[in-house]
This record gives C-alpha cells, structure tokens and sequence, in this order.
C-alpha cells in the first residue's frame, strides 16, 4: 500500500506558485508528481501488514480501514478478514471492531466520555460518524457550560480501547472514527504494540475540535500567491483560478492528517477576495468535491467567508449584521452550503482585521457580526470560528499610548458572555502574531462564558520559512502547558490525582485502570490546553501545499505530524513526538541517521530564536515577505510592531506602573511575575521592560552580551547542523523520488534532474538557513553595537 493514489500522468502539471522573496527556487517537482510519503510509508504498516487482521462493523469509515488493512496485508504477507456483525473473532493477531452488543468474547467498551455532558450517554453502539445529524450548539448546556467535551459535540465518540492479550490486539470503538484512530494507533506503535505485558487501554483526544486552517488561495494573489504564506508550493485544493479537478492529492493529505487525530480543515485564506468568496456559492459544488475527499478520513470541511458577502455577492447595499436582509442572506448561503454539503463546518471569519470587511463599518460590534452568521449556520449544526486578530494597523509610530500587544483583549473581553453558543471566538497563541517567542495570549483566560480556540501557525512564517529546520513541537507543547494559575502548577499537571482520572475509565475487572489513556482529564482547567480542549479546540495555520515533500523543507513535515499530535493530546511530550515521526518517515534508518536527525532537529525552535530574536523582541524580520533580518524594518512603520532600541537600551514597556499596561491582563500571579523586571523570565524580558543593555539576567549576563553570544552560538548550531547531514545525507535510504516520478510516467518528460531526493533537498535548505543564520547574526550584532557602542566581551567580529 502506498500513502499516495495513482496519478494520472497524462495531466498537464499546474503553475508553480510566486514566492515573495526568491531566496530558494520553487520545491521541486510538478504538482502532479507523486508525493513523498512522508510519515505513511509502506514500511510504517508492516507490524500490521504481516498478521491476521480481523475486521468487524458497519459504516464509512470502518470501510476505509478495511481499506488499509487490505493494503497492509497484501503488502507485507498476512491475512485480512471482514466479519459478519456477531461472529467470533478469536483467530486473530488483531481485531478492529465496533462495538456490538453481544460482544462477550471481548472487553467492554469504552465507558462514555460524555458523562460529564451526559448527551450521548445513550448512542446505540456501533454508531457510525457518518449519522451525523447532532446540532453543536444545541448539545451546549448553554453559554459558559464548559466543562462538557468539545469532542462529543460532534456527532460521534471518537474514543477508541486498545486490549493485548497474549499478543493478540483487540482495538474497540462505538464510533468508526474512533475504529480509524485505533488503526493509526496500533500503526504507529508498530511491533510494540504486539508486544509487552496484557493490557487495556483507552484513548480519547482531548479537545473534538482539531483543525487546520488553510491560507489558500482560488486565484493566484499579486501578492501573496496562490497560498498566503505559504513555503510549500502551490495550493492542494486549487490551481488554474478554480478548484483541481484531481483531488487525489487531498486525499492522500486527508489520510495523513487522520493518522494524527486532525478532524477538520478549512479550505481557503481568512483574507477572502472576491474570487475567494465565490467558494460559498458559484463553487459549492466543487467544495462538496473537496469535503468527499475528506469525508472518509473524518475530517470535516469549513470555509473562510468575506463578511461583505451580502454586498459582493447578494447585490445587497449594507452586509450591517442587524438588518434582516442581511441575516437572510446569510441564511440562505448556509441551507445552500448544508444542502451540497451535509457534513459541512461552517465559516471561518477574519473581520474588522488587516482591512478585511466587518461589522464596525455599521457601529456594531464583533459580538453582533458573529451572533448574526451563528444564527444561519445553528440550523446545521454549524460553527462560526471569528477571528480575535484584531488590532490597529494604520498606527502612527510616535503614538506610544497604543500597544498592539493589548488590542485583542480591549476588543474581545469585554465581549464575554455575549457570543452564541455556536460561536468559537479563535485566539492566536501570543498578542502579536506568530513570533518565535510571545507570552500566551491573556485572551484565552479572559473570556470563561466564550468558546475559546487557540490558532497556532504551523506554516512557519517567522520561523525560518520552511528553508530553515525548525521543529515546533517544543514550542506548542509550552504554549499548551501554559498554566494561568501560576508557574507552579507546571508540576502538579503530572502528579497523580485520583480526581483527574474518573473511576469510570477503568475497564471492569480494573486491571485496567494503571494504563488507562485519556488526555482530557489530566489537563488543569486553567492551563491553555485545560481552557480550550472543553470549549472551542485547537486550530493551526497548515504548512502543506503541492511540493513533492508536501511541506518544502522535509522536516517542516515534522511539524504538521507534531501538531495533529498534540491536538489529540496536548500533555504528549514533544520529544517523543518527534521520535515518532523519526521512526515512521525513516523506517529503514541506519543509527546515526537518527542520531543527525535529532542533531538538527531537537533543538531547532530555540537555536532559530538565538540566531534571530532573543529575550522577546519580535518583528526584526524584512516587512511584508518577513524573511532575513531588518531590525528597524517595522520600526517606524503604521504596524504597531516596536523595540524602541536607542542608545542606552531596548524593549517595550508594557507594565502598569509605567507602561502600556499589558502586563496587568494576566490573572495573578502572571500580572506580577511579568510585571517586575525581577521576576520576569529572561526570553520575555524585552516583551515586557524597556532595560539597558547593561541589565544583567537571571542567567548573570548582560542583556547586550546575551545578544551576542545567543546570535554567534546560533550560528555555531547550524554548522553543527550541516555538518551533521553532510556525514550521513550519503547514507541515506533511497526515498524512492526517482522511482514516484517514473512510476508516473514523469521521468521522461520533467527529467531526473528536476526531482531532487529528501537528502538533497535537506542539504540545499540547510545552506541557506546557514546563509541566512550568518546574516541574522551579523546584522543583529552589528545594529546593537552600533547603537550601544559596548564591544563583545570576548572580542570575535562585529561590523
Ligand atoms: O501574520 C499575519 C500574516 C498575514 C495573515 C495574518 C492573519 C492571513 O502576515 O498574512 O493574513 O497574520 O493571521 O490574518
């Protein structure tokens, strides 16, 4: 079996998408290329491919693992048998059920995980997720009801168990989707999960809302191209000013994005032009195309809407959310949307945002536009994710009473209470926007009677581009574990707490209970992930587009694996993600391919924060492509993005004593932990304080000699980086590059050349990030010392 379907290799390729800066060529090869197959090669389903696989039970998605595992076995020499509901299973080496009623011969099944919302207490077993006819919002006990889990709002039970008797694996779900995540379970695990002591386990994710959110263009952009920033090519979804005809792409992006727990994605850019805008009309029908890809991997589909919509489509002459005509229109684009598209989401909205259209036009308010669309889309069962992304961006830099930082708490707290319950109020994890390093938003605790998600950005816009190998997971696992209760609670999160594991959980017979598995109930209320997992779930800006290696930078793919990962489990240790992902992409890897791997990769995120922004001053990027260092390239400019460094010293003021007053929307004891250039932690020290260079850290260094020696040791890194590639890239498995093209019939007409293997590809990005690391530090030196006129302790070369 192989990740990827067939393409047809007739089919003219598709146009390459603009890049903003040109500093590396377009990802090789033609769209229509087969993918790498990144963290599902055939490899990666052997342990399951060479047994008897046993399974048993109705519905959609139960048909897709049947899929796989007839794949599975054909490939690698073992057995598959589809029963009959109520036939005995013993035989196997794996079973893969549904839940029956007359299951004696096996476990019983998961206990609900809706006992504490109680609304789906009573599904019939064996309940398929493509009956999905449950309204989200009407499951709500109500506006500030947030201790139910978002998952079982959606329709099915998405919990899976997993037994091992003997060897023999029983996987058991009530739902089939949660049958499919059992499969990518036992996938994942490999021989391991055959082996080893008996057990029983259950999985549940924690949060039901696990979204990536596209920023993909229907028209090439003059600007940002086909997909906004976007570092992996051109769009999956689309290409030639309309959606593919050939979605055999999705669908393979649909699968891996399964086997990490993600459940729905959004198709389009949150900034919606007009050619944009069409998907929620003249395109409903190639949408549903889309959503059909999707549908039997679980994964639902929304859009990203132009809150002008009633003017630019409607004809309408106001889209003002309180008039009738307006709501109408709405309603009727949702029963159109519903209509073609059963399953549907429903809409992501950037409003009021970066010159996007919203309600202040008309003096209204963001509760007002929200409610308005969360009223068409309620019949349905839909969802309105509204963006909190609003600040001001014709700001006047010598304002300093505006702070950027601020601006989606003024906008959005006060709000609290008034949204519908169908309305997810989507959060960016930091006040400014996607920066190597932010404290987390204070929005997320501020609103407990709003459905609150957070939006992470897995395309790494200020993170290296996908040209440098950034691996993320460390960092949203810090933002996730963020705990708003104080510092302190970071331990008590893995302390054994008889509360947090309901009784209930334990398997009857309860040798059950020491491996019982279930993320939602270890997270503390006021962590991040606490907040957000029982209210409006996780979402994050996707890296993917038409590259051969899906994501342009290979190890970027770590990212995206990583991501859908920890939306299923936010308490997953980022490390160990990362091993997986080594593990499955490279399954033939000799021991020191590994061990580069993890060379590089490790400890990525911080090496790329030393070599570009330490101690949290953010925005020192090119404006507009944000690519390379500029460090006053926002300084004097209307977008609110400041270090205010002069002579004497640098960082943002944002205390309440003398500052912004940023400081003080955080509950105690954050307020005064940042408040107190004492008590603030040294990577934020800048966000916060406006401090001399002579300031001495924590760590006992001066705040200018830790710009120096962060930025030379960042570089240090990356040569140790390219060094660590340069011993192995040679030893490399084949990644099959030249075979996918000749599989297709490619190699003739694009020519060998054209396709450059993983290990090629590794080695060309990691020379630019080495380029450009280079480049950061001798910019970012040379601008300090200049303004500082304090030399290097340790005398090495500053311009
Ligand atoms: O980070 C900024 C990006 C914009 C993006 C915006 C947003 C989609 O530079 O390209 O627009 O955030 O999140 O809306």
């Amino acid at each position: 079996m192989n990740s990827a379907p067939r393409r047809n290799p007739d089919r003219i390729p598709g146009s390459a998408s603009s890049s903003s800066d040109g500093a590396l060529s377009r990802p090789a090869g033609p769209p229509d290329a087969e993918p790498h197959a990144a963290w599902l090669p055939e490899a990666a389903f052997a342990a399951i491919g060479r047994r008897r696989v046993a399974i048993r039970g109705d519905g959609a998605l139960v048909g897709t693992v049947a899929a796989e595992v007839a794949a599975a076995t054909a490939a690698h020499g073992g057995s598959f048998t589809r029963l009959e509901s109520g036939s005995g299973v013993s035989d196997a080496d794996l079973v893969l059920t549904l839940t029956e009623d007359d299951d004696a011969d096996l476990p019983s099944p998961p206990p609900p995980t809706t006992s504490r919302a109680g609304d789906h207490a009573n599904l019939p077993r064996g309940r398929a997720s493509t009956e999905r006819n449950d309204v989200v919002g009407a499951q709500r006990g109500g506006v500030g009801a947030q201790d139910d889990v978002v998952g079982e709002q959606d329709g099915g039970d998405e919990s899976f168990r997993v037994s091992r008797e003997d060897g023999a694996v029983v996987v058991e779900a009530a739902c089939d989707q949660g049958l499919l995540y059992g499969f990518f379970h036992v996938a994942r695990l490999g021989e391991a999960a055959f082996d080893g002591p008996d057990l029983v386990e259950r999985h549940a994710p924690a949060s039901g809302l696990r979204m990536l959110d596209h920023w993909d263009n229907v028209a090439v952009h003059a600007v940002m191209g086909q997909v906004e920033r976007g570092y992996a090519g051109g769009s999956i979804f689309f290409a030639d000013g309309k959606v593919r005809a050939d979605l055999s792409r999705v669908e393979a992006y649909a699968r891996l994005l399964a086997s990490t727990g993600i459940n729905r994605v959004a198709i389009n850019n949150v900034n919606v032009h007009a050619r944009e805008a069409r998907l929620l009309t003249d395109d409903l029908p190639h949408v549903a195309r889309i959503a059909a890809a999707f549908r039997p991997w679980g994964i639902r589909v929304h859009l990203s809407v132009s809150f002008a919509a009633p003017m630019t489509l409607g004809g309408l002459g106001t889209s003002d959310p309180l008039d009738p005509a307006v709501a109408s229109w709405w309603r009727d684009a949702a029963d159109r949307a519903w209509a073609e598209i059963p399953d549907f989401g429903g809409f992501v909205v950037k409003a009021d945002s970066e010159g996007q259209p919203g309600p202040f036009a008309y003096g209204r308010d963001h509760a007002d536009g929200a409610n308005m669309l969360a009223a068409a889309v309620a019949p349905h069962g839909g969802i309105v994710h509204w963006r909190a992304f609003v600040y001001d961006h014709r700001q006047d830099w010598r304002d300093r009473s505006t702070d950027r930082a601020r601006a989606a708490h003024d906008h959005f707290a006060p709000l609290d209470g008034r949204f519908a319950e169908n309305v997810i109020v989507q959060v960016k994890y930091g006040p400014m926007d996607f920066q190597v390093r932010e404290p987390v938003s204070p929005v997320i605790a501020a609103m407990p009677d709003t459905r609150v998600a957070l939006e992470l950005q897995v395309t790494q816009e200020y993170t290296g581009q996908q040209k440098h190998a950034v691996y993320l997971g460390r960092q949203w696992s810090e933002i996730l574990n963020f705990d708003f209760a104080g510092p302190d609670r970071d331990d008590a999160r893995h302390a054994p707490d008889s509360d947090a594991t309901p009784k209930s959980d334990a398997a009857p017979g309860s040798d059950a209970a020491p491996n019982s598995a279930d993320p939602s109930h270890a997270l503390p209320p006021t962590s991040v992930a606490g907040i957000v997992a029982r209210s409006g779930g996780i979402v994050a800006v996707s890296n993917a587009g038409d590259d051969e290696f899906w994501t342009g930078h290979p190890f970027a793919q770590a990212n995206l694996y990583a991501y859908g990962r920890l939306t299923w489990d936010p308490t997953a240790d980022p490390d160990a993600l990362l091993d997986e992902w080594v593990a499955l992409t490279f399954p033939d890897a000799a021991a020191d391919v590994v061990h580069a791997l993890h060379t590089i990769l490790d400890e990525s995120w911080e090496t790329y924060e030393r070599y570009t922004s330490p101690l949290g001053v953010g925005f020192m990027v090119r404006p507009g492509h944000h690519y390379g260092p500029d460090v006053d390239g926002y300084e004097y400019t209307p977008w609110g993005t400041y270090h205010f460094a002069d002579r004497d010293g640098i960082g943002v003021d944002r205390t309440v004593a003398t500052g912004t007053g940023y400081a003080g929307l955080y509950p105690e004891p954050w307020a005064s932990l940042y408040e107190s250039p004492a008590t603030c932690p040294d990577e934020l020290l800048l966000f916060f304080h406006h401090v001399p260079y002579t300031h001495v850290l924590h760590s006992g260094k001066t705040v200018i000699q830790h710009i120096y020696d962060t930025h030379f040791d960042g570089v240090e890194r990356v040569e140790s980086f390219v060094a660590a590639w340069d011993r192995v890239r040679g030893s490399l498995p084949d990644d099959g590059a030249a075979d996918r093209a000749d599989r297709v019939g490619l190699a003739d007409r694009v020519g060998l050349a054209d396709r450059v293997g993983l290990a090629d590809r590794v080695a060309e990005r990691l020379a630019e990030q080495l380029r450009s690391a280079t480049e950061w530090r001798d910019q970012v030196n040379t601008y300090f010392y200049r303004k500082s006129g304090v030399p290097d302790e340790r005398g090495r070369t500053i311009y």
